[in-house]
């Protein structure tokens, strides 16, 4: 019952090569195992220079949600759950722009990455779409005092054959400033297979289990990527500091996979 997040870095030494030579296809490792992370895919040097850069640009953070959480420069959920996703599109150029700006090099690091986890795949921007976002919990805010809902990640897929498409769902995260105590993720071993109107009950079966869930915490520099299909929750966190990810969701086929946020 209880399993692991998949071990890249491991598995890659296993396999004799540098890391994420081409050997280790991502696509497969969610269809079998809810997760898989990196430790320390930041270094803490890049982890602290990129919240201080996002400390500077913290006017042009996007209020999330009634301010529970900020994203800079944008978040297609947040949008799409809230003040509708016309201004997501319409502020698109403009927020890669942003991220091409203040990020380059991290963003390109996280693709190139993507790159070698998914062999001859083409991995790119979403066209029209925000590629690799941050999100900020801010400390003190709703996540101090209880988790996230439990969920899966499909915004976004409009218009996808969920079924057709399993497990070629991922999402992305990497952990530029953890928090102080917890803010870890809460990861079932289960797909959702169904259709929409089958997410809540899909949902509701995975709460009333709450002991197949596994706890994965996150240190500084730490990717994490888990099947979109897959139920998850963020757990509540405490300190004073805020829990600070730069995050994607991507969706991929044989030959190519697109990334966004
Ligand atoms: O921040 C995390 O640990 C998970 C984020 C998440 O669930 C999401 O972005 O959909
Ligand atoms: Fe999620």
């Amino acid at each position: 019952m209880k399993w692991e997040p998949y071990n890249l870095v491991k598995a890659d030494r296993a396999l004799g090569g540098t890391l994420g030579a081409h050997r280790l296809d991502l696509v497969k490792i969610l269809h079998s195992v809810p997760a898989a992370r990196r430790k320390a895919f930041f270094s803490p040097q890049q982890c602290r220079s990129m919240v201080a850069r996002l400390t500077q640009l913290r006017a042009l953070w996007s209020r999330d949600y009634d301010g529970e959480q900020y994203s800079f420069p944008d978040n297609f959920y947040a949008r799409a759950n809230g003040r509708g996703q016309k201004a997501y599109f319409s502020n698109r150029a403009e927020a890669n722009a942003r991220m091409s700006e203040h990020f380059p090099g991290e963003r390109q690091q996280l693709l190139a990455y993507l790159t070698n986890l998914l062999p001859g795949r083409h991995v790119r921007v979403r066209p029209g779409w925000l590629g690799p976002a941050f999100v900020i919990f801010p400390a003190g805010e709703l996540l101090s005092h209880e988790p996230g809902p439990v969920h899966i990640d499909l915004e976004g897929l409009t218009g996808l054959d969920l079924k057709a498409r399993e497990a070629s769902f991922f999402s992305v995260i990497c952990m530029i400033q953890p928090a102080q105590e917890g803010g870890g993720v809460r990861l079932w071993n289960r797909r959702f297979g169904g259709t929409r109107e089958q997410e809540d009950e899909f949902l509701d079966a995975a709460r009333r289990a709450p002991n197949e869930a596994v706890e994965v915490n996150y240190d500084v520099g730490d990717f994490l990527a888990i099947n979109s299909l897959s139920p998850h929750q963020i757990l509540k966190f405490g300190g004073g500091r805020d829990r600070i990810t730069l995050n994607a969701f991507a969706v991929a086929d044989a030959t190519s996979c697109d990334v966004w946020f």
